[in-house]
């Protein structure tokens, strides 16, 4: 047997960073080397994703148990992967697909069939020796961190309708900087909300989630104090970026902004959007429009896509069949690439590639349920994305990723690069 043989493969129920029940798999090879993955979980999850399963068993952790998802890796995934070769990622992943048999992974569950993919890139890199983002790849560009400082929507309980503010910090020299600049920020955020009077507790993903705002507009301009308290030119130095993650403001064609007492539709939410885009720096919107509404999405994008970078998330679900009807029928510039979406390594691979062939800029993406596992550091670094979106600069399951791609970019010396605006569709 050779040493990337898969020896064997365990699962395990364990807790998320909301405290909610998720997948962890133990993978051993022939060889010795091991690996475990856990796998996060969305909120503000979208209809088209790989279907996560629950138990749903009445009381037990609130039927949000993954016993099921566990049986199906250890009695199901395991006997068929032993003996192969982890090393050929493909065939594992292409095996796991054939085994669930269903299009959205509903059999064995996209949690179950993650938790084994990712362990497989992990264990394969630790046998051959080389961190899992030189094992993936050849890239040694570090992300611009898209970084969530101020939390609403489904994210928290009494905030803006809109999801999330993030910082984007363009200006900085290395991935080391942006992250001083994004935790100077956030602390003066605190500040500023502070002397508001605000709340400054923290939302799912770790950035503020204030009650009391009066307008979806208004964290704009709390940030951009914040910025300007830190030291820095907003714009410049640091832009924003927004996830409205709109899916979950529409309803019968409209769009509900319920902190302001009004609907839009989605040439109303696109005028909305034009207008910020001239009087604040913001360089990326994600989600502007829900999962299914194609025909604002071109809108959206004739409108505003020349200017700045226009990220589908529900939309495309990190699913090649969805992103090509996107490029076909010119919706959005740029992917997020979130590997729960779609259940394994090489789906998310060829997501990023069907993208890269049109000119769609790759964002990689944690969820607002996360746990201590970083390969999503690794894998904006060796996919060669050029940006990440892994929440705000509080709470250990987001600052794990960011203290792992500070680790990167200091093994990779003179050789690490900071691509800032650059890294950005238009
Ligand atoms: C999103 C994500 C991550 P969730 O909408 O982009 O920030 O949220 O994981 O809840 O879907
Ligand atoms: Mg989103």
């Amino acid at each position: 047997m050779s040493a990337t043989a898969i020896a064997s493969v365990r699962a395990r129920e364990i807790l998320d960073s909301r405290g909610d029940p998720t997948v962890a798999v133990d993978l051993e090879l022939a060889g010795g080397a091991r690996a475990t993955a856990m796998v996060p979980s969305g909120a503000s999850t979208g209809a088209h994703e790989a279907v996560e399963l629950r138990d749903g068993d009445g009381k037990r952790y609130r039927g949000k148990g993954v016993l099921t998802a566990v049986r199906n890796v250890e009695r199901t995934i395991a006997p068929a992967v032993r003996g192969k070769d982890a090393s050929d990622q493909r065939s594992i992943d292409r095996l796991l697909i054939e085994l669930d048999g269903t299009p959205n992974k509903a059999k064995l569950g996209a949690n179950a069939i993650l938790g084994v993919s990712l362990a497989c890139a992990r264990a394969a890199a630790a046998a051959s020796g080389t961190p899992l983002y030189r094992y993936l790849g050849k890239g040694a560009t570090l992300p611009v961190p898209l970084m969530n400082v101020l939390n609403g929507g489904k994210h928290a309980t009494d905030s803006a309708d809109m999801q999330e503010y993030m910082l984007a910090p363009v200006g900085a020299p290395t991935f080391a900087e942006a992250i001083r600049m994004g935790s100077e920020i956030f602390h003066a955020l605190k500040d500023v909300l502070h002397d508001k009077g605000m709340n400054t507790g923290v939302g799912d993903e770790g950035g503020f989630a204030p009650s009391g705002l009066g307008t979806n507009e208004q964290p704009l301009e709390l940030i951009l104090t914040a910025i300007a308290r830190a030291g820095y030119r907003p714009g410049e130095d640091c832009a924003l970026a927004l996830d409205p993650a709109a899916t979950e403001l529409f309803s019968g064609g409209r769009y509900t902004l319920a902190r302001e007492k009004r609907s839009l539709d989605a040439r109303a939410m696109t005028d909305l959007y034009a207008e910020w885009t001239k009087r604040y720096p913001i360089v990326s919107i994600e989600d502007g429009l829900a999962e299914d509404d194609w025909a604002g999405w071109r809108h959206l994008t004739t409108t505003l896509g020349a200017r700045i970078q226009l990220v589908g998330d529900d939309l495309f679900v990190t699913n090649v069949e969805r992103i090509e009807r996107g490029i076909r029928e010119k919706c959005a510039n740029a992917i997020l690439i979130k590997v729960n979406q779609i259940g394994t390594v090489s789906e998310s691979i060829d997501a990023i590639e069907a993208g890269r062939r049109a000119g769609y800029a790759s964002v990689i993406s944690h969820r607002s349920g996360e746990t201590e596992d970083t390969t999503i550091a690794d894998l904006a670094v060796g996919l060669d994305t050029g940006q990440i979106k892994t929440g705000s600069l509080s709470r250990s399951e987001r600052i794990a990723k960011y203290n792992r791609l500070m680790q990167i970019e200091r093994e990779l010396g003179s050789a690490a690069r900071y691509p800032g605006r650059a890294a950005f569709a238009r």
